[in-house]
């Protein structure tokens, strides 16, 4: 390949202001983890589907890799450029327009490079509510969230990024554009596309474009903060809640003491309220569609209920939106004060809520064990059966001779047990190159068998992001 000649195409398309080569590309090629630094061919950016689709033509014919990036949050290293310097990383960032808002169809279709919270935000305006919310929402992208079926905190009643979505605009690495915007509920006509592209992690195609579900906005949101016993008894709380205020808990977060005390230490500004010696704590949350006044009712009885019955020693219900931000704001805080506290090992696993108490007691006993001293944040989205079992190093160990050193032989524990629950290793932040080689021990022979007849025959040069979530030459050998 003639590089010189192969940007001058690329600038040809974008304009010469849309690719970057030089200066300071950090944001681009170093994953928000801190976990690997990248290098790029050159950073892209278009600003409309007809140029995504001819920077991809030139990429193909060139033989450069693409890998697509929206806002860079994600937690697997999949969104970077590998070391090499020869990959373009395709940023959507400038295809951030609301094409459409359909108030009858309750959908709106967005471009992939619109930040989530600016999405929530316009939907809000319209008297809508866009129910998913993640701690990085005012910088992931809603391309990235579907690029990654993210999940969040509203899961417990709106389900992930690929139950929201009802259509899908796409760059196929053809080159060609599959325009799948149409708003349906309903559609039998074959294989479901869309559902192939979302959670492919930039591995198929190009997401441009998304039309997505809205809900009417509530008439009333309330949090409540809760101290709990044990986890079994914040399973219990879950089924009480769930009983109490059937579609109206929209979140149902489990928080263990250790996960508080770093946003205690890390940001003393935030008040957790309780004394900090129970060892588990929940916010959830209750969307009412009548009335604030019946919100309250509903989610008082409930709390009332779980102290009869034990499963909660303590609670606090916001007074406030601005009380109910600060609660939330605690719990979505504890991922930064983790990064704040040093690098770290993140499982984001999924297992049956019913069995979430029995696998923390293995797995805290298990890595307490093997590898003394390392200390254990526990936090996550107990409603979707989602916890991030995260590991930190031992107090004052070096943390990256410690994830060096550990990463693998923790992992195998965690993983171990995960198998032995019938477990799942990624619940929402994906596979990227993180967890590639975890994958293939931990899935099906025979899925990933077909995840590789699918990868090639979309994908047959492997343009797309290759080597993540499957190896480059596995991706292609089917
Ligand atoms: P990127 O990080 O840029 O990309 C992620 C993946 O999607 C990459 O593989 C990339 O190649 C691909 N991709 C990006 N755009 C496109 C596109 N247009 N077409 C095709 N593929 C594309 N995740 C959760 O699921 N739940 C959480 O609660 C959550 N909380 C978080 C909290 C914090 C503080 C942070 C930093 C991250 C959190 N995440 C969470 C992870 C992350 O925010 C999500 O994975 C998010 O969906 C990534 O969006 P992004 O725009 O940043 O994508
Ligand atoms: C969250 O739920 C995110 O806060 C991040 O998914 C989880 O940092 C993590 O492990
Ligand atoms: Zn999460």
């Amino acid at each position: 390949m003639n590089t010189p000649v192969f940007l001058e195409k690329l600038r040809s398309v974008v304009g010469p202001a849309y690719v970057l080569t030089e200066g300071d590309l950090t944001g681009y090629e170093l994953d928000w983890r801190k976990r690997e630094r990248g290098k790029a061919l050159a950073v892209v950016k278009p600003s409309s589907t007809e140029q995504v689709a001819q920077v991809v033509l030139a990429c193909a014919q060139a033989g450069v890799s693409i890998v697509p990036q929206g806002g860079n949050t994600g937690m697997v290293v999949g969104s970077t450029p590998d070391a090499s310097g020869t990959q373009v990383v395709l940023s959507l960032t400038r295809m951030n327009a609301i094409r459409a808002l359909d108030a009858d169809n309750l959908t709106i279709t967005v471009e992939a490079g619109c930040v989530l919270q600016n999405l929530q935000e316009a939907c809000e305006k319209a008297g809508f509510l866009f129910p998913l919310s993640l701690a990085s929402e005012g910088s992931c992208t809603i391309g990235g969230n579907l690029g990654t079926n993210a999940g969040g905190t509203q899961v417990v009643r709106f389900g992930n990024t690929r139950e929201l979505c009802l259509g899908l605009e796409v760059v196929t690495a053809q080159g060609e554009v599959w325009s799948g915007l149409t708003g349906l509920r309903k559609d039998n006509t074959g294989y479901d596309l869309r559902h192939l592209f979302i959670g492919s992690e930039g591995t198929l195609g190009v997401i441009t474009a998304a039309t997505m579900r809205l809900y009417p906005s509530p008439k009333a949101q309330l949090t409540a903060f809760a101290v709990l016993p044990s986890l079994q008894d914040a399973v219990t709380l879950l089924g009480l809640a769930h009983q109490h205020l059937s579609a109206g808990l929209t979140g149902f977060e489990v928080m263990g003491q250790f996960a508080l005390g770093l946003v205690k230490k890390h940001f003393p500004d935030q008040r957790v309220p309780f004394d900090g010696t129970s060892p588990y704590c929940v916010v959830l949350e209750n969307s009412d569609s009548e009335s604030m006044e019946h919100a309250r009712t509903q989610l008082e009885r409930l709390l009332e209920v779980a102290m009869e019955n034990g499963c909660v020693s303590d609670a606090v219900v916001a007074e406030s939106l601005a009380q109910a931000r600060a609660l939330w704001h605690i719990r979505e805080s504890i991922p930064l004060a983790q990064a704040q506290e040093g690098l770290n090992i993140k499982h984001d696993i999924s297992i049956a809520v019913s069995r979430i108490p029995e696998f923390v007691g293995l797995a805290d006993a298990a890595l307490a064990k093997a590898f003394p001293g390392v200390r254990l944040v526990n936090y996550g989205h107990l409603g979707d059966g989602n916890l991030h079992y995260n590991v930190q190093a031992p107090l004052g160990a070096d943390a990256e001779a410690f994830l060096r050193d550990q990463e693998a032989p923790i992992n195998a524990v965690v993983y171990a047990l995960v198998d032995v629950f019938n477990g799942s290793i990624s619940a929402e932040h994906g596979i990227g190159s993180l967890k590639r080689d975890t994958l293939t021990k931990h899935k099906s022979p025979v899925a990933l068998g077909l995840m590789r007849s699918i990868k090639s025959a979309l994908d047959p040069q492997n343009l797309f992001n290759p080597g993540r979530m499957l190896s480059s030459s596995a991706a292609l050998d089917s």
